[in-house]
């Protein structure tokens, strides 16, 4: 077997505006290189004095203890991550500075200062202790994006409990077998929450799922929609009730900086999901650092990152990250589309939002509904840029640039996953030059590289496989329960070398760009195609809004091309059309990738967090009647359309 063949060609190049470079942490590429060499020279002797930002109540005895591919980081030190979130910052002037600026879906408003904030994590904390929830315990999380979901994550951390947050839009069964795996003893939900202009109901979900969970015996219940649920006595509790009874005052648990703070489930491409288990030191330093340095954050930004709180995006960079750093951080609770295609745009406007974090999915959606909607709207207050998720299509981020952007916002292209903690491979926005499509250059203390399939460091330009080759304090410890699986998953492809499951390719410059999943390659007669760069070369033709490749088994060829396309609204895609996309292809990257078929389709399949499911079009490009496992996936009506279409 190759590796993977890197075919696109991408030569833009934009340097940080001057203005925005003279006011940032990091002002420059050689300032970036010198802190990056130290934070590799010596690598404990960075983290030591990185950690010295953070409030400890004793200090660590040894930076790193490396039993590959067990690690632990600050062993000897204790730390409460509410403290460092709140109490340090409601000492200073900060204790009048909104924390969390909140929108609703319906347009209700609600600001919580770091004082009120950290109060009412207090009473929260206390409830939960009289519900007899104390350190070590596992507690869920199931709330709509209201501020109560980062009250609830806190005040778990002030009083030692792991927190297991579970996306609202998951189903009664996805919470049941979260809740078992972790054996959680009491679950934070509300009666319902607003998407799209109706009722998600989060109660009844909880109620149908602790059927099956003997281990939980309290829930806490947000009011937040006024629809009627079943209130079980004895076990369930209004949040209103008990929370705003409770007393503001809770000394918070010191814990060891290795103890358990979260685990967060992350849906493997099949069998049961994993429990990704963050700790407490090592998570913080990383989630708090990475929010200073590539969102160049100060105190007068307004910080918006639209990920909901059930994604790793919105534990690190809606709660811990800005909070760690008293920043002012926006919460929305609903759809990007919701009354109207410019909600976030009205958002960014009304509320002066500088920072703006967001996924590709969403960024492609918006090329879509047009341009019309952002030019609605004053976007001026945008001083940065940032998208995560996916590899983005440069055409993508050229129209994010130019669009949203007004040409005058860096823009920060983040790999990391759920599993890394913290954002991994980024510009800094006052040092680095960016290259449409590239995650560019690692962050400090991070060690990736791109090997060929024995391990050995691949050439400049050529693509194989990411690897990260030395451990870092925001990794993932274990999988819940299963440390067979957290060895087998990521450390055993390439042995004690952490393997994230992506593509890539180093360029002549050291910019990395991530190509996809290597379980999503391509093989072509003998060529292996990474799915980000046809897909690129589809995106780049002026009517096509969105695209996935898929392989299909073929006789001659191994493996034939088939693209799934979405054309932008309004449009009428044809044979023509068809016929024009194959020798676009051909035309951008050349006759190897010439898809052989293209299928239109008004949507893709995409799992709850907005990445496209290849694995499901390769089964539907096979003909295979039944397709694999479906449970994330977000709208379960667009296989079935897929399956319409099929001709
Ligand atoms: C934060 C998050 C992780 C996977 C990762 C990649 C893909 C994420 C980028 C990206 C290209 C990016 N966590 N990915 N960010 N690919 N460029 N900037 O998404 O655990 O849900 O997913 O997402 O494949 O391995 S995650």
């Amino acid at each position: 077997m190759s590796d993977i063949d890197s075919i696109l060609k991408e030569s833009r190049v934009f340097p940080p505006p001057p203005a925005f470079a003279a006011n940032a942490h990091v002002g420059s590429l050689d300032a970036y290189r010198a802190m990056y060499q130290r934070s590799l020279g010596d690598p404990e002797a960075f983290w030591a004095e990185q950690a010295e930002t953070l409030q400890w109540f004793r200090k660590w005895d040894r930076v790193l203890e490396w039993k590959a591919p067990f690690a632990r980081w600050f062993d000897g030190g204790t730390l409460n991550v509410s403290v460092n979130c709140l109490d340090r910052h409601v000492v200073t002037w900060r204790r009048n500075k909104a924390a969390l600026i909140w929108e609703g879906e319906p347009g209700d408003v609600r600001t919580l200062t770091y004082r009120q904030l950290l109060d009412e994590v207090c009473r929260c904390a206390n409830a939960l202790k009289a519900m007899g929830v104390g350190k070590g315990d596992r507690v869920g999380i199931y709330l709509p994006m209201v501020p109560e979901a980062a009250v609830a994550m806190l005040a778990c951390a002030r009083i030692g409990a792991t927190h297991s947050v579970v996306f609202g839009g998951f189903s009664a069964e996805a919470l049941r077998d979260r809740m078992n795996d972790a054996t959680a003893k009491a679950v934070i939900t509300a009666d319902g929450g607003y998407r799209r202009g109706s009722v998600v109901p989060l109660k009844a979900n909880v109620d149908a799922a602790l059927e099956g969970v003997p281990s939980v015996t309290g829930v806490l219940v947000v009011r937040r929609t006024g629809s009627a649920v079943a209130m079980r006595d004895g076990r369930d509790h209004w949040w209103h009730e008990t929370v705003d009874a409770a007393s503001p005052d809770c000394p918070a648990e010191p814990v060891e900086a290795e103890h358990p703070l979260f685990i967060l489930y992350t849906s493997g491409t099949t069998g049961k999901p994993k429990g990704v288990v963050h700790t407490t030191a090592g998570y913080l330093l990383g989630s708090a650092l990475t929010t200073r340095y590539v969102f160049d954050l100060k105190d007068d930004d307004t910080y918006w990152c639209t990920a909901d709180i059930g994604w790793v995006t919105g534990h690190s960079y809606v709660v811990y990250g800005p909070l760690a750093n008293g920043a002012t951080a926006l919460m929305y609770e609903g759809a990007p589309n919701h009354p109207q295609p410019d909600r976030f745009w009205s958002l960014i406007e009304r509320h002066r939002v500088t920072i703006f974090y967001t996924a590709p999915t969403a960024i492609r959606a918006f090329v879509r509904w047009g341009d019309e909607w952002p030019a609605k709207h004053d976007l001026a207050s945008l001083r940065l840029l940032g998208t995560v998720g996916e590899p983005i299509n440069p055409e993508a981020w050229m129209w994010y640039r130019r669009v949203i952007g007004g040409d005058r916002c860096p823009i920060v292209d983040t790999w990391w996953q759920t599993e890394t903690g913290a954002i991994m491979i980024t510009p800094l926005p006052g040092a680095t030059p960016t290259k449409p499509g590239s995650g560019t250059l690692p962050f400090f203390g991070v060690s990736p590289e791109v090997v060929d399939q024995k391990g050995h460091p691949a050439p400049p330009g050529a693509g194989g496989y990411l690897v990260i080759n030395k451990p870092w304090p925001s990794m993932l410890r274990t999988v819940w329960g299963d440390p067979d699986r957290y060895v087998e998953q990521y450390w055993k492809r390439f042995p004690g070398i952490y393997f994230p499951g992506d593509g890539a390719r180093r360029d002549e410059d050291g910019y990395f760009w991530i190509m996809g999943r290597v379980d999503d390659v391509i093989n072509v007669a003998g060529h292996r195609l990474g799915t980000m760069e046809v897909e690129s070369a589809l995106v780049s033709h002026a009517l096509v809004a969105e695209a996935a490749v898929v392989g299909r088994p073929d006789d001659l060829k191994g493996q034939a091309l088939v693209a799934f396309v979405t054309v932008q609204a309004g449009e009428k895609p044809d044979e023509a059309l068809r016929a024009q996309l194959k020798e676009h292809v051909v035309h951008e990257i050349g006759a190897i990738a010439r898809p052989d078929d293209i299928r239109f389709t008004d949507a893709l399949p995409k799992t709850r967090s907005g990445k496209i499911m290849r694995r499901l079009l390769r089964d539907i490009a096979a003909g295979k009647q039944t397709v694999g496992d479906t449970t994330t996936l977000e709208d379960y009506s667009v296989l079935a359309r897929l399956r319409e279409d099929e001709e």
